[in-house]
This record gives C-alpha cells, sequence and structure tokens, in this order.
C-alpha cells in the first residue's frame, strides 16, 4: 500500500513537470519588449528597459489626455444655445464663461450664443430638447415674418417710394431700423452644463447616469449636436479644479476650465455638422 502511494505521488510529480515545461517556455517567449506596455511602466522605480515613444515627425503632443491641438473652425455664422443646471453656481458661472470665451475667440458672435438654465442637471435632457425645438419654431417664425416685412415694404414701395409722406406708408414701414441683427435660425449646437458632486446617498449615481444617457438621445433623435458639459466629480476639490478655479499644477495652477473645451467642441461639431448637411465631408 505504501509502495503505491509513493509510486503515484512520483507519477504525478513527473506529469506536472512535462506539463510546466512549455508553459515556461511560453511565458518566455511572450517576454519581448512590448513598448506600448512599457510606456504605462513610469512610476516603476527600476525600469527593465529603456522607453522610448516614437512621436509622428509632423505632429507634437502637447499631453496624452485632452482631444488635442485645437482645431481652428470660424463659428460667425453658428448659433449657439448653452442649456446649464443652477446647482453648484459658482462652478457652472466658470464653466459658462469658458465655454462662452471659447466661442468668441472661435468667432461665434454674443449675439448668437443664448443662455438658459434649469435648477439641477436632471433637468437638462429635457431642457435641451425643448430648447432646440424652441430654436427650430423661432426658424420657421422668423423666415414668415421676413417674408411679411418685405411685403409691407413692397407695398410701400408701390404706394409712391420712401419720399411719399402718406399715413397708410407711414403705418406700414418701421419706425425704427432694425437693430437686432441675431441669427433666427435652429441652433448649430447645444452644451448642456452641469456639476454633479458626490454625496453620500445614491443620488449622484442615479442622475448621472440617466442625465448621460437623456442627453446622448437627445443628440441622436433630433440631429444637433449636443456637447457633454455634465462634471461628475468625487469632491468639491476636484470639480474647482475642472472649472479653472482652484487646486491644478504647473501651468495650469488654477486647473482647467472645461467649459472652453466644450465651447471649442460646439463649434468645431456644428461647422462640421453644416458641412455634413451639404455633402461635404473634410479630408482632415
Ligand atoms: C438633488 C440633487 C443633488 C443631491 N445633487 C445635485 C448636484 O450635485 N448637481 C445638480 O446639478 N443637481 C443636483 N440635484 C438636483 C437634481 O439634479 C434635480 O434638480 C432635482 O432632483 C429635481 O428634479
Amino acid at each position: 500500500m505504501y509502495f503505491i502511494r509513493c509510486y503515484s505521488v512520483y507519477v504525478i510529480v513527473l506529469a506536472t513537470c512535462a506539463l510546466d515545461l512549455p508553459v515556461q517556455r511560453t511565458c518566455q517567449q511572450q517576454r519581448q519588449p512590448q513598448p506600448h506596455l512599457e510606456a504605462h511602466a513610469e512610476s516603476s522605480p527600476k525600469p527593465r528597459h529603456k522607453i522610448s515613444i516614437k512621436q509622428h515627425p509632423r505632429r507634437t503632443m502637447a499631453s496624452l489626455k485632452g482631444p488635442g491641438a485645437p482645431q481652428r473652425h470660424d463659428g460667425s455664422g453658428l448659433r449657439v444655445a448653452i442649456v446649464h443646471a443652477r446647482w453648484n453656481t459658482k462652478m457652472i458661472d466658470a464653466l459658462v464663461d469658458g465655454a462662452k470665451k471659447a466661442m468668441l475667440s472661435s468667432g461665434v458672435k454674443e449675439e448668437n450664443i443664448i443662455l438658459e438654465s434649469v435648477p439641477g442637471s436632471y433637468e437638462l435632457p429635457l431642457a435641451v430638447q425643448r430648447v432646440y425645438a424652441a430654436s427650430q419654431i423661432q426658424s420657421t417664425t422668423s423666415t414668415v415674418a421676413d417674408g411679411v416685412g418685405n411685403l409691407a415694404s413692397g407695398i410701400g414701395d408701390l404706394l409712391g417710394g420712401s419720399n411719399s409722406q402718406t399715413d397708410l406708408q407711414g403705418s406700414l414701414q418701421p419706425s425704427e431700423p432694425k437693430k437686432d441683427q441675431s441669427l433666427k435660425h435652429a441652433f448649430d449646437a447645444v452644451i448642456a452644463i452641469g456639476v454633479l458632486i458626490k454625496g453620500e446617498s445614491m443620488h449622484f449615481e442615479y442622475i448621472a447616469d440617466a442625465v448621460s444617457h437623456g442627453l446622448m438621445r437627445v443628440q441622436l433623435d433630433s440631429g444637433v449636436p449636443v456637447i457633454f458639459g455634465l462634471l461628475t466629480v468625487l469632491s468639491e476639490g476636484q470639480g474647482l479644479a475642472r472649472c479653472g478655479l482652484e487646486g491644478g499644477t504647473g501651468k495650469e495652477a488654477k486647473g482647467h476650465n472645461h467649459g472652453e473645451d466644450w465651447g471649442r467642441a460646439a463649434v468645431e461639431f456644428g461647422v462640421k455638422k453644416r458641412a455634413w448637411a451639404q455633402g461635404k465631408i473634410a479630408t482632415v
């Protein structure tokens, strides 16, 4: 009995070694240098291999994070809405300012940036959907109004031209020159801005999930670019750093204002969406 037990242990040991050898060899074969993985070992105290990351010769990488070097787009013909929540107002104000600043510097005119607010982030999807629908209504009514205006001035001309002093013409012509130079077409993009700070309950998770899905749904259902300006942060400090208010590092000691990225995204997407609507697809 003792002999049988010893013999079976011997057989098991032999079999394990036989199986183990090829496994070890395979692992050694796999241990070829893998630069894409080694690059992540930045924090390792003793790197085993020299890390060299080759860059594309014509492109310089400013940062690993973010949308890369900003693209320049002419936003002068765009009409954009910013729909924002009012919870965490200090951060919201900074983000809205950042988005506006970026759009203005891309040529969007102040009068073509329309602001609307709602109490909290949970209200954003419906508000974005309805505000966009309102702009579509404006675009059709303004076309009709322009038509009526042109017709009225045409009648005025028929009644004797601009020198006529008749009461009838006076009532048909506008008393003051038109001041409102703002565009009236449906919004080219809508930026939804909210700040969700995680608390102790599950509120954060439910709202963050519902709002992200809701905004995506509005975007795909309506075809208008909806820029996702919802900060979902674990603390007020994280939020402040993402609004450019405090707590950043290095060159951006006050943090980076994400609203600026959203403003640029709105311009880029608005311009591209217009081109796509005309069957134009850019090569870059
Ligand atoms: C209720 C709530 C909570 C707890 N936290 C936030 C928040 O951090 N950021 C935000 O924008 N809104 C918050 N809200 C309000 C909800 O979004 C929503 O306005 C209310 O539940 C009413 O629908």
